[in-house]
């Protein structure tokens, strides 16, 4: 039997072999919206997921599905181009392989994005908004066996930090993981905004828990692409959530282009 670990190292091996960088130093995740960031940088080499070892192509409109190596001054950045959600029912272990491969690959620091709904009736349709902690509401976890990690700071302070000096209005949140695919009702947004969520998304929290348990430093980043359900009494449309993310799209890539320079 292969392990998670094994896989994302045959993974880590094959991005080492076509992108000629023997290692990296940091992942980004793009979530909806985010996309925009990849194209700020000279590319070295794009991968399609299916010729990566334990990747498959994402079905959901709005994500690629490719890996691609750049170059942020001395610095060799892959993207993610696209991520396994939890809903499409191949497993947690598969949520989480982009994250143990970027481990694999040598990288320290891992940049989680997302497009999300706000509790926050300020954050208009568009606003990026830092994740400063998680409820994972989703009944599962990436780890197995006795694996005791801390999670005390899993978003790191110190780039929440190195965000803010680039941009000081940046709010920041808790971000409540559900398994989706279905939007909440509006009982289920007041629910989570008692228990302490300004955010509600369908990723990133499984995979922040893997990166912690791999030792990564992790930066995570919403952008609020709507109101969550019940906040303004309109309907949700995946197509206006995508087009949320288009228009805010030019600041967030401005955003994460110039996390990235700095860190
Ligand atoms: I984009 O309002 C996006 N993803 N769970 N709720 C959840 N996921 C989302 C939402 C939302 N908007």
């Amino acid at each position: 039997m292969t392990t998670p670990e094994e896989l994302a190292q045959q993974a880590a091996d094959a991005i080492a072999q076509r992108t000629g960088n023997p290692t990296h130093d940091v992942a980004v995740v793009l979530g909806s919206g985010w996309s925009g960031a990849a194209d700020a940088f000279p590319v070295t080499a794009e991968v399609p997921y299916a010729e990566l070892p334990g990747f498959s192509a994402s079905a959901v409109a709005g994500h690629s599905g490719a890996l691609r190596s750049v170059r942020v001054g001395t610095k060799n950045v892959m993207f993610f181009s696209g991520r396994t959600h939890f809903y499409e029912g191949r497993g947690v272990a598969a949520v989480v392989h982009s994250v143990r491969t970027a481990a694999a690959a040598g990288c320290s620091v891992l940049v989680l994005t997302n497009g999300c709904g706000g509790l926050n009736p300020e954050w208009a349709p568009g606003t990026p908004v830092l994740i400063a902690d998680h409820l994972n509401l989703t009944a599962n976890t990436p780890l197995v066996g006795a694996n005791f990690v801390d999670l005390t700071e899993v978003y790191s302070r110190r780039l929440r930090d190195l965000a803010r000096s680039i941009d000081p209005t940046l709010d920041e949140g808790v971000y409540a993981q559900f398994i989706g695919p279905q939007y909440e009702t509006p009982a289920e947004v007041r629910m989570a905004g008692i228990l302490g969520a300004d955010l509600v998304g369908m990723s990133t929290v499984l995979e922040a828990i893997a990166a912690k348990a791999a030792g990564l430093e992790v930066l995570g980043m919403s952008l609020v692409t709507n109101a969550a359900a019940g906040m303004t009494g309109e309907a949700l449309h995946h197509a206006e959530v995508l087009q949320a993310g288009k228009d805010a799209g030019e600041r967030i890539a401005g955003l994460l282009t110039a996390i990235l320079e700095k860190l």
